[in-house]
């Protein structure tokens, strides 16, 4: 009798341990391949997978931080202009092996389908720095693709509201020909020849111009100085299984 009990509490317990993996799985789409290159020693730092859930390619920072990024923005060697009307960065731009945007409709689709950090590499002066935030998620189209910052942030770049990306919280996309920011009789994206949540302008404009040392430039502030940015990297990465 205590045999058959404990043998079908047992069985009972496997079929619930089985459920719960398959609920696991499918919400939070197995699909993302970009985390399969997670702690997988891969030598290759890079790497090009598909993602079915986007549909696409996507350029796979497998090596910082134990890997797992999809890369969404790429500055490596300025052979992309990046001052763009709004289809363009709604859809994706460039090369995947050099400067690219992967298009806000598809960052939009990744970070409503999962728990997705977010973070950003830049080089300036010599060295490397970073800023990573605990959720992102790109809104909807129709609002412009609000970039929602939450949670908690770690990283050598000073975050606060007003430095940086965080500055940005909260604002809609603004380009050439759409203006969304705040800053009256004028379009952030013509001043600054660039593309980004800008407001009453911005503290960052790492789609700027490449390797200008002016408001047109890839920027990003810090306190009391503005940094010109050599290269960019902005990725996201799923949370949890
Ligand atoms: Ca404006």
């Amino acid at each position: 009798m205590a045999t058959t009990l404990s043998a079908s509490l047992l069985c009972l317990l496997m079929i619930m341990l089985s459920q719960q993996q398959t609920i696991h799985d499918q919400p939070r789409n197995p699909n993302l391949r970009c985390r399969r290159y997670m702690l997988n020693g891969r030598k290759q730092p890079y790497q090009v997978t598909y993602e079915p859930l986007i549909q696409r390619y996507v350029l796979c920072d497998a090596k910082t931080d134990y890997g797992g990024w999809i890369i969404f923005q790429r500055r490596m060697n300025g052979l992309e202009d990046f001052y763009k009307p709004f289809d363009d960065y709604h859809s994706g731009f460039g090369v995947l092996g050099g400067d690219h945007w992967l298009g806000l409709e598809h960052m939009h689709k990744l970070t409503f389908n999962g728990n997705f950090e977010m973070r950003v590499d830049v080089f300036y002066e010599g060295s490397w720095h970073h800023a990573t935030f605990d959720r992102v998620w790109i809104g909807k189209t129709e609002n412009n693709y609000i970039l929602t910052l939450v949670g908690n942030y770690r990283g050598d770049l000073p975050n606060d509201v007003y430095y940086g990306i965080q500055y940005s919280n909260g604002m809609p996309f603004t380009t050439l020909d759409r203006d969304n920011d705040w800053a009256f009789r004028e379009n952030c994206a013509e001043s600054h020849v660039g593309a980004w949540w800008y407001k009453w302008c911005t503290r960052a404009n790492l789609n700027g111009r490449w390797r200008q040392s002016n408001a047109t430039g890839m920027f990003w502030r810090i306190p009391g100085e503005i940094k010109y940015v050599e290269f960019s990297e902005m990725k996201i990465r799923r949370r949890g299984p």
